[in-house]
């Protein structure tokens, strides 16, 4: 069984208080490692390094920062096989998912972020004399520096474990900040790896230090830390409000990445085969586990028949099983109490009234391959006959759970759209170009996919509205969030009074 360790100031850490919580493989249940159980003196030390190696790296030219990355990503590539291997193993998806998105995509953020910082430009920007009144006719010149923050904490969950860990470090460390990084304890490995290769690749002692640990104890230490200057988060909606109620009083900068309960409207004149194809990636790509996942489909009445008997042939046909069988579409829930918790909104949509269409349970035992019997394992769950303001429409299931509910009317669709509290994505089929338009503006989510659904381009802003989070990432949104801009404006004197000269 292997035991973990934090990694500070360029090595490898075991817990102060010599405490560790399990780590176990959702598709067994078996527990195959020891995660170390931090404390605030951990995490303390891993903040100090992180301050004493800022003004280095601050200053560090940024060719460097990403010549780093751009090594780090290279190094990420060359393990992906194992990489993939051990994210399976240690969330339950499917290996080959894990191939084909998670670790490439880990790589392309170190990659995006290492050669964004080499094309950005600083502002500037001349006032007019003529507007300045207070000037005495002079013009002024303003630029605006932006400067690393300091030390940042960048706390990521367990559904996409590396992908959206390097989500985060990736564009603090090119901004010139120095990061402690604290994955979720349900899902520590790959951090773990990637630590290894960020000291093959040499990056200096301190910059980038790895905590482990539970949520309430060393993510509190960090967050609460009066040395952290800037906290990412990505996570569930309520402990984005607790960490939004420790940071906002200390005046630290914040973004935070929630949850989402989105909407997938499918309108009359789509193409429905593409629909049905879309939807069964769209809720149920990674066990539903992604808050991009469509949850709640709204579909025309004049096709819904045909839609939800295509949608459940497809559904039907996935193959659920062990994440290391190269076929396998549907793996593990990410913990039993994660599983116990989707069971659970399953029963509460057949006690508000809801069909299961197909799936609503967990495989028995037997009907799963042998090494993972013990597994977390639901079934990929189609729901009907509920309407959009009951629980099960309103609050986030987070797994292979999804509801279908015709509409009659395009502003009918919107508004049940819309009557959620999350805000994070949603996407809309249809051929009418007006329409795709006209409802893209309506809808209240961070991004709207028109025909497709999760095509990431890193360069366009990403996030929530209203309950889905604070903040964007991606692209300049993300370099503007890991810097300090700063103003300079010099008063350029253009009329040239001094005859002498
Ligand atoms: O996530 P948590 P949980 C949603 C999903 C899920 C629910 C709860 O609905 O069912 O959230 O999941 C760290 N200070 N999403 O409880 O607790 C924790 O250690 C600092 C949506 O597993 O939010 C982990 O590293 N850190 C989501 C990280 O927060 C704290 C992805 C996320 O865990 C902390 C995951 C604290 N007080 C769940 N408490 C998405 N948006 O993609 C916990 N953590």
């Amino acid at each position: 069984m292997e035991r973990f360790a934090n990694f500070i100031n360029g090595a490898d850490a075991p817990p102060k208080g010599d405490a560790f919580l399990d780590n176990v493989e959702p598709a067994t249940g078996r527990v195959i490692g020891a995660v170390p159980d931090s404390g605030a003196e951990d995490v303390d030390a891993a903040v100090q390094a992180a301050r004493r190696a800022f003004p280095v790296w601050a200053r560090t030219p940024a060719a460097e920062r990403s010549r780093l990355l751009l090594r780090l990503a290279d190094l990420v590539e060359r393990d992906l096989e194992s990489l993939a291997r051990d994210e399976s193993i240690d969330n339950g998806k499917p290996i080959a998912l894990a191939r084909r998105m998670d670790i490439p995509r880990a790589a392309a953020n170190l990659r995006f972020f290492a050669t964004a910082i080499l094309h950005t430009m600083e502002e500037s920007c001349t006032t007019d004399a003529a507007v300045q009144a207070a000037s005495g006719g002079r013009t002024a010149l303003n630029y605006v520096r932006r400067d690393p923050i300091g030390v940042v904490a960048a706390i990521s969950p367990w559904n996409l474990p590396l992908y959206l860990f390097t989500w985060k470090v990736a564009p603090a460390l090119a901004c010139g900040n120095t990061v402690v990084a604290k994955p979720s304890e349900l899902t520590p490995v790959t951090a773990t790896r990637l630590m290894t290769l960020v000291h093959e690749a040499g990056f200096p002692p301190g910059v980038f230090n790895l905590i482990h640990g539970a949520g309430a104890r060393a993510g509190q230490a960090l967050i609460e830390h009066p040395e952290v200057d800037a906290i990412t988060f990505t996570g569930g909606t309520v402990t984005g409000a607790t960490i939004a109620r420790t940071a906002a009083p200390m005046f630290k900068k914040l973004s935070l990445e929630l949850g989402g309960k989105n909407p997938t409207l499918v309108f009359g004149d789509a193409d429905l085969n593409d629909a049905i194809e879309a939807n069964v990636r769209s809720a149920f790509l990674n066990q539903g586990e992604i808050c991009l996942c469509g949850s709640r489909i709204f579909v025309d009445a004049s096709i819904y028949e045909e839609f939800l008997a295509g949608f459940i042939t497809r559904v039907k046909a996935l193959t659920l099983g062990d994440p290391l069988t190269e076929s396998t579409e549907q793996g593990a829930l990410v913990s039993r109490s994660h599983r116990d918790k989707v069971l659970k909104a399953i029963d509460r949509a057949q006690e508000e009234g809801g069909t299961i269409e197909c799936g609503g349970y967990a495989p028995a035992p037997e009907e799963l391959p042998e090494r993972v019997r013990g597994g977390f394992f639901v079934c990929p769950t189609i729901i009907s006959g509920l309407n959009a303001s009951c629980a099960t429409n309103q609050e986030e299931i987070f797994g292979p759970v999804v509801t279908v509910q015709p509409f009659a009317r395009e502003a009918e669709a919107v508004q049940a759209a819309n009557s959620v509290r999350y805000g994070l994505s949603a996407s809309v089929w249809t051929r009418d170009l007006s329409r795709a338009h006209r409802v893209a503006a309506a809808i209240e989510a961070g991004t709207v996919w028109v025909n497709g659904w999760l095509v990431r381009d890193l360069r366009v802003p990403f996030g929530g509205m209203k309950d889905s989070g604070v903040g964007r990432e991606g692209g300049a949104e993300a370099l503007r969030f890991f810097t300090e801009p700063k103003t300079i404006c010099i008063t350029v004197d253009q009329a040239d009074n001094n005859p002498t000269r």
